[in-house]
């Protein structure tokens, strides 16, 4: 059911335009009645230039690409609306945040960084999480990633740090993937990078969903309410369905099988009526409290543990609608951390301080000109009324006769008052260009997310290391990193050294301390929305998978039948074709049949696969033999029988099965 109607979407309705039932005109509305033939002299001869429609035809098509984002160039969008829990008014002056009958209209766009508009979905990288908020008093925007932190601190670093990511410059060579010596030589010689670094080499650089991912402020910010009082706050987005993610090994098949993997997922989810929610949470600071830290709240490269300081749920964002024209709303939208409303502000985080520059700096070249923003995806919802004139595409007559601020013509409007006001903070200073001493400790947060990891989130932070320095060329560039290593802790550093046949440099003393709330196991858990392929063929006793179908659908999780050919599988409409589905497509896999799969190559492998990937694994009526043929050591995560839906709901929900050995596993 189409949710309803927003002041935001009803706002769009203006610039709809069906295309049903209609016939063709030219740019000038001028009708076109045959667009296959362009106008010739004679039937063999010449095109002429007198031909207005086949002109502006291939001009149009000429001019259809703008100027990718210079980072963050892939992504997908959603429309979603915001409701807040209770006021705030104690804390912030903004109006979204103290109604709690209003319901703001939102846009998000979830991307990659590093790579093309057109590169994988799957990548090792950072995830933007930007959105929108249409709010009565202007729009707000939170342009947030999937990580709390940063790589830089200052940002003056952000066009070294993004040369050094990006394909390299001769060769352009490789995308969308830090795997390479520029990187890696950037990392080794800018150790403030090397606590975000560890969050990439983690699996939250890989996410099973855009669904299922954390997204953060990373900056600190400044709440002010209606008496002028600052409160610091972070931002953070908690998604409901809880954070997944994929793994290695995986990621790569993916690539290939479905390049739009969390594209297609977000869009499948909202069309199927499974809308995403993400809780957002404040971690909120006292200004009294600012030097309690032993880091600098205005430092990007750090978390505030949210043991320290724990998070405060105070509404839920629901993506309940897909964009309409991909290039008109996702392509086009533009986020800006300077949006923000009255109630909100900043802080003198230099990270922050650049980004306030450079988004609406980027746009004007992106986008064409100062009328961006009333592009309609950009448009707020409350009225825009001011003396900016003119310019690229400008949409608005302005009817005044003035357009100057202060004017008697006009009787003084539009007079500027009752508006936003910054925050009274008191500053002094000499002019400086040096980095503060509270920025300088590099290692310490960096040995809480190592400390905080499961044994398996270990594991794949050092295999993730080795992949990586495995592609970089020079020797020396690995030794630098691994001397880094070792100081955020000897495991680490002594394994990562070991896999690349280097010696184990020394490292130093290192806390013990940790913040379960980074590892990814200490967060909810379930199956909805989660995929399970069932493994069927044309002569399946569809009597077996039933009542395990009925039981995980029941949860909302989401069985499709993947058999040998399209049609029916055991009377049953079979959704995918064995042969264009892949186990890595899918959470878990249930075979229903054995005896004719256990001759079938592709479904063996299917099989062998998912139970390489530690997924759980289900077998029901002849499907026994199915796991027979794979040769699966009878291993965890491996449910055999008619009676298994509860142990095997249990284990799609836990996720993957990461203590099961795989090594001796071929697939
Ligand atoms: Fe940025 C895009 C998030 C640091 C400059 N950034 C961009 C997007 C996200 C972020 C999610 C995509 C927005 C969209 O979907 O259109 N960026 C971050 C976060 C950062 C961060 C969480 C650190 C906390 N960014 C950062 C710095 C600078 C920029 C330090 C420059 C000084 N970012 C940009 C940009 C982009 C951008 C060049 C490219 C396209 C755009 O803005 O519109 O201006």
């Amino acid at each position: 059911m189409r949710p309803k109607r927003d002041a935001k979407d009803q706002q769009l309705d203006e610039f709809r335009v069906p295309l049903d039932d209609v016939t063709m005109t030219t740019d000038q509305g001028i009708p076109v009645d045959h667009t296959d033939d362009s106008l010739k002299a004679g039937m063999r001869g010449p095109t002429l230039l007198e031909d207005f429609h086949f002109r502006e035809k291939l001009t149009r098509f000429d001019h259809e690409r703008i100027p990718e984002r210079v980072v963050h160039a892939r992504g997908a969008g959603a429309y979603g609306v915001f409701e807040l829990y209770e006021p705030l008014g104690d804390l912030t002056a903004a109006e979204f945040l103290n109604d709690t009958s209003v319901k703001t209209p939102t846009f998000v766009r979830f991307s990659t960084v590093a790579g093309s508009r057109g590169s994988a979905d799957t990548v090792r990288d950072v995830r933007g999480f930007a959105t929108k908020f249409y709010t009565t008093q202007g729009n707000f925007d939170i342009v947030a990633n999937n990580f709390p932190v940063f790589f830089i601190q200052d940002g003056i670093k952000f066009p070294d740090f993004v040369h050094a990511v990006k394909p390299e410059p001769h060769n352009e060579i490789p995308q969308a993937q830090s795997a390479h010596d520029t990187f890696w030589d950037f990392v080794q010689l800018q150790p403030e990078s090397l606590h975000m670094v560890m969050w990439l080499m983690s699996d939250r650089a890989i996410p099973r969903s855009y669904r299922m991912m954390q997204g953060f402020g990373v900056h600190t910010f400044r709440l002010v309410n209606a008496q002028g009082k600052g409160t610091f706050v972070k931002w953070h987005w908690r998604p409901v369905l809880g954070t997944y993610s994929l793994v290695w090994d995986e990621v790569l098949r993916i690539q290939g099988n479905d390049p739009d993997y969390n594209r297609r997922d977000l869009w499948e989810a909202i069309e199927r009526g499974a809308y995403p929610e993400y809780e957002l949470c404040v971690q909120l600071v006292p200004e009294e409290r600012e030097h309690d830290f032993d880091f600098d709240l205005l430092d990007a490269t750090k978390i505030i543990p949210e043991e320290q300081v724990p998070l405060r749920p105070i509404g839920k964002m629901t993506l309940n609608r897909n964009p309409q024209n991909f290039f008109a709303e996702t392509e086009q939208v533009a986020f800006h951390t300077a949006n923000i409303v009255p109630g909100i502000d900043f802080t003198n985080d230099p990270l922050l301080q650049a980004r306030n520059f450079s988004y609406l700096d980027t746009q004007l070249l992106r986008l064409g000109g100062p009328n961006f923003s009333q592009i309609p995806i950009n448009r707020p919802v409350s009225p825009v009324r001011n003396d900016q004139r003119d310019g690229f595409h400008q949409h608005m007559i302005h009817e005044s006769r003035t357009s100057y601020e202060k004017n008697s013509i006009s009787g003084g409007c539009p007079a500027a008052m009752n508006g936003y006001r910054h925050y009274t903070e008191r500053v002094e200073g000499h002019k400086i260009r040096e980095r503060s001493p509270s920025f300088q400790d590099f290692y310490r947060q960096a040995t809480l997310f190592w400390n905080s990891m499961a044994g398996w989130e270990k594991g794949h932070i050092v295999a993730a290391y080795l992949f990586e320095l495995g592609h970089v060329e020079r020797k020396d560039i690995k030794e630098g990193v691994v001397a880094h290593l070792v100081k955020i802790h000897p495991d680490l550093g002594s394994q990562v050294a070991e896999g690349l046949g280097l010696p184990v440099p020394e490292g130093g003393p290192v806390h013990a301390n940790a913040s379960p709330a980074l590892s990814m196991t200490n967060q909810p858990r379930g199956i909805a929305t989660r995929r399970i392929a069932v493994l069927m063929a044309d002569g399946t006793d569809a009597a077996a998978v039933t009542a395990l179908r009925q039981a995980l659908e029941g949860q909302g999780a989401i069985c499709e039948i993947v058999a040998p050919a399209e049609g029916q599988a055991g009377g049953l409409p079979v959704d995918r074709q064995l042969s264009a589905a892949s186990s890595v497509l899918y959470d878990a896999v249930v075979a229903a049949d054995g005896a004719a799969l256990a001759s079938v190559g592709r479904a063996v492998f299917f099989v062998q696969e998912a139970f390489k990937h530690q997924k759980a694994i289900g077998a029901v009526g002849t499907g026994r033999q199915l796991l027979e043929a794979a040769r699966l050591p009878n291993d965890v995560g491996v449910f055999v029988g008619d009676d298994i839906a509860d142990a095997f709901a249990d284990g799609v929900a836990g996720h993957r099965f990461y203590d099961r050995d795989i090594f001796a596993v071929p697939a």
